[in-house]
């Protein structure tokens, strides 16, 4: 079975992966253009991509031989499932595993902008922290402020436990539905999700990308936020009105905001780039070597069961 992998993944399951399949692998630091990544789908069995493939109609109709999308990943987003569907091809992910590791990350947004962290970092790198005085850089606490979190799914609910058992906050949040593990942290499940905006001192956001979600977070949503609150993205660029976004940061409505990931990465929206008040990350979310394996290892479990013919552990289709 031949297997197009179109990023590097950890050494351990590349080697597993190598001693299974015939395997060819992008080990070049740039991504595949789309037409390399058509020309994958008429010779490979599986391709197995990433969050920076674009696997949109276009390459799928090209799909002669490939039946399997393994994702390298959990959001899926960039894969067009319904034109998969269509044409007989499996699509799976990587849930659970990178549910520490971007949590892990929601908390370090909070944190480095709660308590201004990137600010202090660069003043005293450019040399401009001329030392300890009472009113200097102060920031804001966690413990006892509101955490609203948006999309209360695996990785929602990771970080609003570590929010509430680490840092004493009071969680609420917006989701489909209401969750029963959610009642073990006292998070009240708010269906509105503009008041929940409007109650809470820190946001983050946990919902899936794609068409339901796009622009969730518009200008009227962020109106909508309380003043002098905190906005932390580490779901999904398209989510969020960046243009809102950085006038309610420039206006000073929103106290500071943190964000891994941005509309059409690594394109970083030029309006953004000036604000002290916020922080941004490379899309660093699931960037552990725990995860990394473990999202390789899942990724593998879904190509060797499509060999073997049984069920896929990780259907998104
Ligand atoms: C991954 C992510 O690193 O899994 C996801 O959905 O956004 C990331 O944290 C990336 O998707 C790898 O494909």
């Amino acid at each position: 079975m031949r297997v197009l992998v179109t990023r590097r993944w950890p050494h351990v399951v590349e080697r597993t992966l190598r001693e299974r399949f015939d395997v060819v692998l992008n080990e070049t630091d740039v991504p595949l253009g789309q037409a390399d990544l058509a020309d994958a789908m008429r010779d490979f069995d599986v391709l197995a991509p990433t969050v920076s493939d674009r696997i949109d109609a276009e390459v799928i109709a090209a799909a002669d031989r490939c039946r399997l999308i393994a994702n390298y990943g959990v959001g899926f987003d960039h894969i067009d499932i319904a034109a998969a569907s269509a044409k007989g091809i499996a699509v799976t992910n990587t849930p659970g595993v990178l549910t520490d590791a971007t949590a892990d990350l929601a908390l370090t947004l909070m944190l480095m902008t709660a308590r201004r962290a990137g600010e202090g970092e660069r003043e005293l790198r450019v040399g401009r922290w001329t030392g300890w005085r009472p009113t200097h850089m102060i920031g804001s606490g966690l413990k006892g402020k509101v955490l609203g979190v948006v999309g209360m799914g695996r990785i929602g609910m990771a970080t609003a436990r570590r929010a509430r058992m680490g840092f004493g906050m009071d969680i609420i949040y917006h989701s489909r539905s209401a969750k029963r593990e959610a009642e073990a942290l006292d998070a009240k499940f708010c269906a509105d999700l503009h008041s929940l905006l409007a109650k809470s001192d820190f946001v983050s956001l946990h919902v899936p990308g794609g068409r339901h979600t796009k622009n969730l977070i518009d200008a009227a949503a962020i109106r909508a936020m309380k003043p002098g609150s905190y906005l932390i993205n580490t779901a999904r660029g398209a989510v969020l009105d960046h243009a809102a976004l950085a006038q309610a940061l420039a206006s000073g409505h929103l106290a500071g905001a943190g964000l891994d990931v941005y509309p059409d990465e690594p394109h970083v929206p030029p309006e953004l780039l000036g604000l002290e008040n916020l922080v941004m990350l490379p899309h660093l979310g699931s960037a552990t070597a725990e995860a990394r394996e473990a999202m390789g290892r899942r990724a593998l479990a879904n190509i060797d069961a499509f060999a073997k013919g049984e069920p896929l552990p990780d259907p998104v289709t």
